[in-house]
Parts: C-alpha cells; sequence; structure tokens
C-alpha cells in the first residue's frame, strides 16, 4: 500500500468522462475507521499480514485452530489428507480426519445451553409486514421439532432432501433439521421453474421435498407447491412437506403432509448423532460452462469451520451486532452467511422474505431502521438498483446503526462503491467487498474491516489461510497489473469435494487448467499494493444480477423450443445487471422470426430455467457465425451484442480486452 491515504476530498465533478473519474476514484483508499479497528479481531494491516504469514507456514496448525472454535464430538486425527486431485481417480483433500460433530449442535445448542439461550437468533420480517423473532433456545427447539418430524416420514442420515421454500425461519430450520439427522440437503431456489426443481431433484434422488404452498413477492404468491407437484412426478420422491405460509389453494395427494401437522406436534427434544467431518452437508447446484448445472457437494467438518471463520473474521462479529445478508438461501450466499456462518457465530441474522421495492423502494431502509441492522451484506446489482431509484429513499430513514457494508456476487464498479460508502454508510462504515463462489464454501479474499485499507472496487486481499494467486496458463505469477487466472494453490477445509455424481467433471473442471491448483473460473490482476481486482470470468459462465448462469443451459432451453433450429448466447455488459443475456436465434426454416416468436421464446426459457434465466434480448439470424470445425465463435457474437458504443461507456470492472485473450487461451472454442 502506497501508505494510507485516507480520505483524500472528492475529486472536482467536472466535464471528466465517466472513464477518467472511475480511474480517479479507483485509485483512492479508505483506511478503516479507528473506532472499529480500536475493537476488532485484527486491528492493523501488520496484523494482518502477520496472521497471514503465519497460515501460510504452518496452514494445518491454523486451521485447526479455527476447527476448534466448533463444538466436535470426536476429535479428529489429523488435521488434512491428500491434496488438490490430479488423476481423475484422484479423492478432493479431507480435512479433519477421523473428527465427528453435528452441524446444528455448533449453530444451536451450544448457544442454547449458554448465555446466549435467550439471545434473537432469527429475526424475520414476512413481505406483507408481519414479524418474528426465535431466540437460540427457540430456534433449538423448532429445530428439535423438524428433525422427529423428518425421523418420522422415514428419512434416514445420506438421505437427500429439497428444500424449495420462501424465505422464511422454517426455510432455515429445515436446512438446520436435515443438518442434525445427517440428510444432506438441496436448496433449490424459489424462483427457479419445475423443470430446474425437477432436474435438480432427480439429479440427487432426493426421498422427501420441504416447500410452501407459496411465498410473498411483490405482493403476489409464488405457487411453489404447484411447482413441486409438476417437478416430483416420476421422480424418487416419497413425501412433501408443506409449511403454510400463503394459506393459498393448492392441490394435495397423498404424498403431500403439512408441516403444522408432523412439527408443530413433535417433540421438542432430540438427542443429535455426531456425524463424520467428511459426511456431506449439502449439495447446492450451479452453472458451470455446460448446460447442465454441477451438483456441488460440500461437508460438514470443513465446510463449518471455513463459514465460521470467514463470518467472525471479515464482519468482525460482535454479539450485539444485528447481520443481514440479503441473500436467499437458494444460492450458497445465504447458506454461509444467512444459516451456517452467523448462527455458528452466535449472531442474530435478520431473514426478509420479499423484494426490496415492495410496498416501496425504501423497504430496506426501513428495514434497516426498524431493527437496528448494524451489518449489511448485499449484492451490487442491488446496490446499482437503489441507486437509479434515487437517493431519496435512504434518506427518509435513519441508517446510523449500520457499522460495516459488504458486497458480493460479482464486480462492484466504482461508483456503486462510492454511492454504497456514502449514501447507505454515511461515509462512516468500511466496505468489504468479498470475492469467493459456490465451489469454494465461504469468502477467500476481502479486506478485514479493522485492518485493510479499501480501495473501491477491489476486493484488495486474501484472507489468512487462503493461498490465493494471480497466474499465467503455466503456473507462474503474474507482474503487478498483468491479467491473469485467478487461482488457489493449496487446500483449504471449505473447498468443494466433488461434483455429485461426476468426480472426473469435478477434477477436469477444476485442477487441470493450471496444474498444482484450483481454477475458479475467473480473470483478475494484482496492482502494485497487492491487492486483486476480479475482472469477471473468463469461461462459459454469465452473471447476471449476481445469479450464476451457463450461455450452454440457455442456449439448450432455446433449442428445445419446437421453432427453434440453433442458439447461441452471450452476455453483454448491464449497467445494472452487470451482465444481459442476448441469445442469437436461428429459427427454423417456414417459421417467421418476429417479435411474437421473440416473446414466446423469452417466456419458454423462463419456463425451462427460472425468471432469471429470461434472455434480455432475442436476435434472429439465418445463420450463426462458426470455425471450421463447426463451433460458435462466441466472441463475435459479444461484440456484436455489446455494440462498440456501449463497451466505451460501461462502468463495470470488466476489461473485456484482457478478458477475451485469457478466454482464447482457457479454451480453443472461438
Ligand atoms: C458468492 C457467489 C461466483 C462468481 C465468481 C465471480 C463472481 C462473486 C465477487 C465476484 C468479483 C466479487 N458465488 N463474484 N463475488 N466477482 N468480485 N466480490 O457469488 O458461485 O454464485 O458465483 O461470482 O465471477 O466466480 S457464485
Amino acid at each position: 500500500m502506497s501508505a494510507g491515504h485516507g480520505d483524500r476530498p472528492a475529486p472536482p465533478s467536472g466535464e471528466r468522462s465517466h472513464a477518467i473519474e472511475s480511474v480517479l476514484v479507483e485509485n483512492r483508499t479508505f483506511d478503516p475507521p479507528a473506532e472499529l479497528s480500536a475493537h476488532a479481531q485484527v486491528a492493523s494491516l501488520a496484523d494482518y499480514e502477520a496472521l497471514y504469514a503465519r497460515a501460510a507456514r504452518d496452514p494445518e496448525g491454523f486451521w485447526a485452530e479455527q476447527a476448534s472454535e466448533l463444538h466436535w464430538a470426536t476429535p479428529w486425527t489429523a488435521v488434512m489428507q491428500g491434496g488438490f486431485p490430479t488423476r481423475a481417480t484422484d479423492p478432493a483433500p479431507r480435512w479433519f480426519v477421523g473428527g465427528t460433530l453435528n452441524a446444528s449442535v455448533s449453530c444451536l445448542d451450544r448457544h442454547a445451553a449458554g448465555p446466549r439461550a435467550n439471545k434473537a437468533a432469527l429475526m424475520f420480517e414476512g413481505e406483507p409486514g408481519d414479524t418474528r423473532v426465535l431466540t437460540y433456545a427457540q430456534l433449538h427447539r423448532e429445530v428439535c421439532r423438524a428433525a422427529n418430524a423428518l425421523t418420522g416420514l422415514g428419512i434416514r442420515a445420506g438421505d437427500f432432501v429439497a428444500i424449495y421454500m420462501p424465505m422464511v425461519p422454517e426455510a432455515a430450520i429445515a436446512m438446520l433439521a436435515c443438518a442434525r439427522i445427517g440428510a444432506p440437503h438441496t436448496v433449490v431456489f424459489g424462483g427457479f421453474s419445475s423443470e430446474a426443481l425437477s432436474d435438480r431433484i432427480k439429479d440427487c434422488k432426493a426421498k422427501l421435498v420441504i416447500t410452501a404452498d407459496g411465498g410473498w413477492r411483490r405482493g403476489q404468491i409464488v405457487p411453489l407447491k404447484a411447482n413441486v407437484d409438476q417437478a416430483v412426478a416420476g421422480s424418487t420422491v416419497e413425501k412433501v412437506l408443506v409449511l403454510k405460509r400463503c394459506a393459498n389453494e393448492v392441490a394435495w395427494s397423498e404424498r403431500d403432509v403439512w408441516w403444522h401437522d408432523v412439527v408443530a406436534t413433535a417433540s421438542p427434544k432430540h438427542t443429535p448423532a455426531a456425524f463424520d467431518s467428511e459426511h456431506p452437508l449439502f449439495t447446492l447446484y450451479t452453472s458451470g460452462s455446460t448446460g447442465k448445472p454441477k451438483g456441488i457437494v460440500h461437508t460438514t467438518g470443513g465446510y463449518l469451520t471455513n463459514a465460521h471463520y470467514t463470518t467472525k473474521l471479515v464482519f468482525d462479529l460482535k454479539d450485539r451486532d444485528v447481520f443481514w445478508c440479503t441473500a436467499d438461501i437458494g444460492w450458497v450466499t445465504g447458506h454461509s452467511y444467512v444459516v451456517y456462518g452467523p448462527l455458528a457465530a452466535g449472531a442474530t441474522v435478520l431473514l426478509y422474505e420479499g423484494a426490496p421495492n415492495q410496498p416501496g423502494p425504501d423497504r430496506f431502509w426501513d428495514i434497516v431502521a426498524r431493527w437496528g441492522v448494524t451489518i449489511l451484506y448485499t449484492a451490487p446489482t442491488a446496490i446499482r438498483a437503489f441507486m437509479r431509484w434515487g437517493d431519496e429513499h435512504p434518506a427518509k430513514h435513519d441508517l446510523s446503526s449500520l457499522r460495516l457494508l459488504g458486497s458480493v456476487g460479482e464486480p462492484i464498479n466504482p461508483e456503486a462503491w462510492m454511492w454504497y460508502r456514502t449514501t447507505i454508510g454515511g461515509d462512516r462504515c468500511p466496505i468489504v467487498d468479498t470475492w469467493w463462489q459456490t465451489e469454494t464454501g465461504s469468502i477467500m479474499i476481502s479486506p478485514l474491516p479493522g485492518a485493510t485499507p479499501t480501495k473501491p472496487g477491489s476486493a484488495t486481499r486474501p484472507l489468512p489461510g487462503v493461498a490465493a494467486e494471480i497466474v499465467h496458463k503455466d503456473g507462474t505469477v503474474c507482474g503487478p497489473n498483468q491479467g491473469g487466472f485467478l487461482v488457489v494453490r493449496a487446500p483449504w477445509p471449505g473447498m468443494l469435494r466433488t461434483i455429485a455424481g461426476d468426480h472426473e467433471r469435478f477434477v477436469a473442471t477444476y485442477f487441470s487448467e493450471v496444474a498444482g491448483c484450483y481454477f475458479a473460473g475467473d480473470g483478475a490482476r494484482k496492482d502494485s499494493d497487492g491487492y486483486v481486482w476480479v475482472m469477471g470470468r473468463v469461461d462459459d459462465v454469465i452473471n447476471v444480477a449476481g445469479h450464476r448462469l451457463s450461455t450452454m443451459e440457455v442456449e439448450s432451453a432455446l433449442v428445445s423450443h419446437p421453432k427453434v433450429a440453433e442458439a447461441a448466447v452471450v452476455g453483454r455488459p448491464d449497467e445494472l445487471k452487470g451482465q444481459a443475456i442476448v441469445a442469437f436465434v436461428t429459427p427454423k426454416l417456414g417459421v417467421t422470426a418476429d417479435d411474437a416468436l421473440a416473446t414466446e421464446l423469452r417466456a419458454h426459457v423462463a419456463t425451462q430455467i427460472g425468471a432469471l434465466a429470461r434472455p434480455e434480448e432475442i436476435r434472429f439470424a439465418e445463420a450463426l457465425p462458426k470455425t471450421r470445425s463447426g463451433k460458435i465463435m462466441r466472441r463475435l457474437l459479444r461484440e456484436v451484442a455489446s455494440g462498440s458504443t456501449a463497451r466505451g461507456d460501461t462502468t463495470t470492472l470488466e476489461d473485456q480486452g484482457v478478458l477475451e485473450s485469457l478466454a482464447q487461451s482457457f479454451s480453443a472454442d472461438d
């Protein structure tokens, strides 16, 4: 760091172009506030560096220390076994080998048995305005009831349970109840369609689905139960457990069971079994560069150690905090920072069911003020929407309870970062821009709020214990500001262990691109201060409003339509969503390519995957540009989709030039 400049006065605004302004903002640094550093767990850059060096010198000792903050039934005999796989049959590294634990005990029992028993664990607000608070003692009892009910429904350790729920306390209760009986869960985002749900249920062979009659979204009821009814037909599912949330009309069959009939009546006492540290905790599906989402498998001991460690460190968690991570539990961010991390750390978690602009664009700020939220963790796409909606909405509310802000899901452009800091954080709260992935399980690169001076748009430096580096294809480290692949050079406890049902794909996807490294799929550079600037994906994954989608997934959905001959999908920079989906479609002979067809195809994709995958734009083409070997030239299409003017205007960090060249060295696709 070229010595903390502290807060320099804002550059005078003038005729300067957006691009220049952006560079000036990127070069500013913001020191941690002294009051925060004074009580922080890591209180200076020197302390961070010492901790990083310590972890690098003795990773096993360092991670053992973090793991010992959980409740273990049997201690481990080896901290780590194995290393990154090199051959298709090599297993992933194993952590805390021989140790046994129950994740729900670390999240609940130990708090319910101590001074946090009557501390709020979950504070819930539904979209219609209904509220509920559950203390650790109460949440513990509810999870015990649910665990007993699941056992009563025939679920045993190792059976898969799909969860398709709105953001209500029962969603967290369902996850923790599964963890308690050793039944791995697979949470499917409520915005996914019944087809997408069905694929995931089939892939993991779920025995039970936990859902609700509906969930509230922008004043409407999302018909969750109806989607489940379609999805379970012809599947392995034996029972469907249904929470009454919206009291909407639902179809009922023999396999359906009401939550209030079996959970509310079950015993609140449950003696938990301990599971092997490597016992799977959950599988979460995420998009890769093929048409089929990957089931990312996480284990109990390693994942929970990592989630707990990062929650405490990155958010500098204190017992008085009210922690609000706005992610849905259907995404990994909801797993790690709504449920497992903060509850393992004994935090008070806020849970909000609905949309950020229901009933008005100030809903989030109203919630922050009424509940006294101290830590807010959200996504750049939401921040950009708030910016667009106008400063008058946050201005209506007292946001002085906030002490720390977080960002996750995609690169945050410096303008949005500055707005977040000033308008939401009152120029008082540090921002932690956290880089990580479904595969990494928890945060990997992030500032520590009491220690790391921040630069708008940079995720700054890797956390202690994380050997993240920017390298060339041959594994050599890139020089300052040289674009390269973002890799991790040593195992960490929370890393994924496999792709469900396809270990070969696991090894090929993550460990074959750069020898000896986990390759994340992102391009990045490090500046001369060693700060990481993530530039975006170099594979065929697009990031729409912080949600991962593969171009091939959307293409498969399009070509499944009877009027489509061929389709190619690319992302183009979008001011609000980061990237927007543009589809190039060749209709079948004799089909008229008109607006009606475009509308039909957009709706078709929403039915096949979910509204989040609906293309922003459909362009009809008689033929798609291809290489001589027949591969679609996506690079060309990306250029066409972005248009030459749009590129100059983009305020995202994505450096198209570097990304394109990385993408070429990544695959010979184009
Ligand atoms: C947590 C999550 C992972 C992809 C990842 C990146 C992008 C996430 C940041 C980011 C720049 C960040 N899991 N990404 N966080 N890019 N800065 N702080 O989002 O599996 O759904 O997505 O998201 O491309 O590879 S995820």
